[in-house]
């Protein structure tokens, strides 16, 4: 049974050696197995083009690695937007059939990274876009790691909106400082309808902030309404429009339903909330 444990560890030794081993840097550093923590782990499953977990929550200086259990080569590149709490590092890795890569990082803040192989950057929607014909369409092959901690400067306030004539948020991302404010304004001539995905440990979704009061009949009016909710607990909130995308219940992911407005792209978004 020891034998049988011991061995993937082992395994993940000889993975980690040959990553170092190819950063170029002519050394092999020693590599340390923590072995109370749970490894930063996000895998690439055989087939499917996706990151599991979506969202993996870190504290800073953490190694994060991510497996590629595919057939075939994947990248792992954060977005262009960069803020002091979006990308505040930029990576961008390539990870070999049944090979892992790692980074670390230092800054606290959501980093929003996709294989650029299975999708494409809009700026436009700045998101994401998947490829015609990708497994799991229309999901994106893309993935979130949340570095936990303060960030020096973060506003008590941040506005976002849903554009107008279209089912689409217009911030994917916005962070205030704990006890601030959200304020959505609905620039659509319908309503919208915000719930939390339900189905994340804290400190993802970490406590009921009145997101999902906005899923009730008065929720999103039209017309240039807005509905400006206050966080008093530090978490990373994930939330959609309930009547323009659905979750999946295994992954704990949004996509759009069909009939929304901007299909393929996903009417969700986050609001982090730092101590
Ligand atoms: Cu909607």
């Amino acid at each position: 049974m020891m034998d049988l444990f011991r061995r993937p560890v082992l395994a993940l030794v000889a993975v980690f050696s040959t990553v170092l081993a190819s950063c170029g840097n002519g050394s092999v550093a020693p590599v340390a197995l923590n072995t109370v923590d749970a490894p930063a782990t996000v895998t690439i499953p055989q087939g499917q083009d996706i990151f599991d977990p979506y969202i993996l929550p870190v504290q800073p200086r953490t190694t994060i690695t991510w497996r590629n259990d595919d057939t075939v080569s994947h990248t792992i590149v954060t977005t262009p937007e960069q803020s002091i709490f979006l990308n505040p590092q930029s990576f961008s890795l390539t990870a070999a059939p049944g090979q892992s890569v790692t980074v670390t990082l230092t800054q606290p803040g959501v980093y929003y990274y996709y294989d650029k192989t299975e999708a494409d950057w809009s700026p436009f929607y700045g998101r994401a876009a998947p490829h015609q014909g990708v497994p799991r369409y229309p999901m994106s092959m893309e993935g979130i790691i949340w570095v936990q901690g303060s960030i020096p400067g973060l506003p008590m306030i941040a506005q976002n909106s849903v554009v107008h004539l279209r089912d689409q948020i217009e911030k994917f991302v916005v962070a205030v400082h704990v006890g601030g404010t959200v304020s959505w304004t609905n620039h659509d001539t319908d309503p919208h309808f915000f719930q939390t995905v339900l189905g994340w440990d804290a400190p993802i979704n970490p406590a009921e902030v009145g997101i999902d009061n906005l899923l009730g009949e008065d929720a999103m009016p039209p017309n240039g309404q807005t509905r400006t909710i206050t966080f008093n607990t530090p978490g990373l909130y994930y939330y959609f429009c309930f009547t323009h995308a659905m979750v999946d219940p295994l992954l704990l992911r949004v996509y759009a339903r069909k009939m929304a407005s901007e299909y393929p792209i996903a009417m969700d978004g986050f609001v982090l909330v730092t101590p």
